[in-house]
């Protein structure tokens, strides 16, 4: 039995990679995993925004027994709340959907959760080694994918051929993230990616704890090119 840090007993730990806006693929990934009261559901950060709908993706979500972590997306929306002007022309679609309930749902995502009966931590881009991770910027936790040749967290495309991250993080607590898509799920062994891509026509993956059994769903169109 997965326990987490509330005083709850949870059969199952669920956590699902980046959704952005993929609510049918969505929808049908819950009905595979047919969620119960004795389940909790970690979401990795990036349900909204470059997929088809954000609003029904926020509503499914938060319909859910969950725990809703600050993706790079959600960051990027909450701090232009009050300026929308400086969104990227991209956004406006997203913004324009987003009602007030969904605001003040994005305002309760966190930044990390911390799982200690699998010592294991979930984040939505990852952690510079070296450095405790309760102490990592919100700038670097949200946005890290590799770090360059200065130690610094970098994008995939800003530095290609600098590490990715998690090919520096010896845990010893496991680390479960997304924002580095993949056409397969990433592993090493102290870390799991499981933004498999949906909006880019990929595939929506599930993972349950404690055994870490895989469910995906394949994108049912490209959304994202
Ligand atoms: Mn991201």
């Amino acid at each position: 039995m997965a326990q987490t840090s509330k005083t709850k007993v949870y059969n199952r730990i669920i956590a699902i990679g980046d959704v952005h806006g993929c609510h049918k693929e969505l929808e049908e990934l819950l009905g595979r995993l047919s969620p119960s009261e004795t389940d909790l559901f970690i979401f990795l950060g990036d349900l909204i925004n470059r997929g088809p709908d954000s609003h029904q993706t926020l509503e499914l979500a938060r319909n859910l027994q969950g725990i809703y972590l600050l993706g790079n997306h959600e960051q990027r929306f909450l701090n232009h709340k009050s300026n929308p002007a400086n969104l990227k022309p991209a956004d406006q679609k997203t913004f324009n959907m987003l009602t007030e309930d969904d605001w003040n749902f994005l305002q309760t995502f966190q930044l990390t959760h911390y799982e200690t009966a699998l010592d294991t931590i979930f984040v939505h881009g990852g952690f510079l080694p070296n450095i405790p991770w309760e102490a990592q910027d919100a700038s670097v936790v949200t946005q890290i994918q590799v770090i360059n040749k200065e130690g610094l967290p970098r994008k995939r495309s800003e530095s290609p051929y600098s590490p990715h991250w998690s090919r520096k993080w010896n845990g010893p607590s496991f680390v479960v993230y997304g924002h580095t898509p993949s056409t397969k799920v990433r592993r090493t062994a102290f870390s799991l990616c499981l933004d498999t891509g949906c909006v880019y026509g990929g595939h929506l993956t599930a993972c349950v704890f404690p055994e870490k059994r895989l469910y995906q769903v394949k994108a049912l169109q490209t959304y994202l090119s």
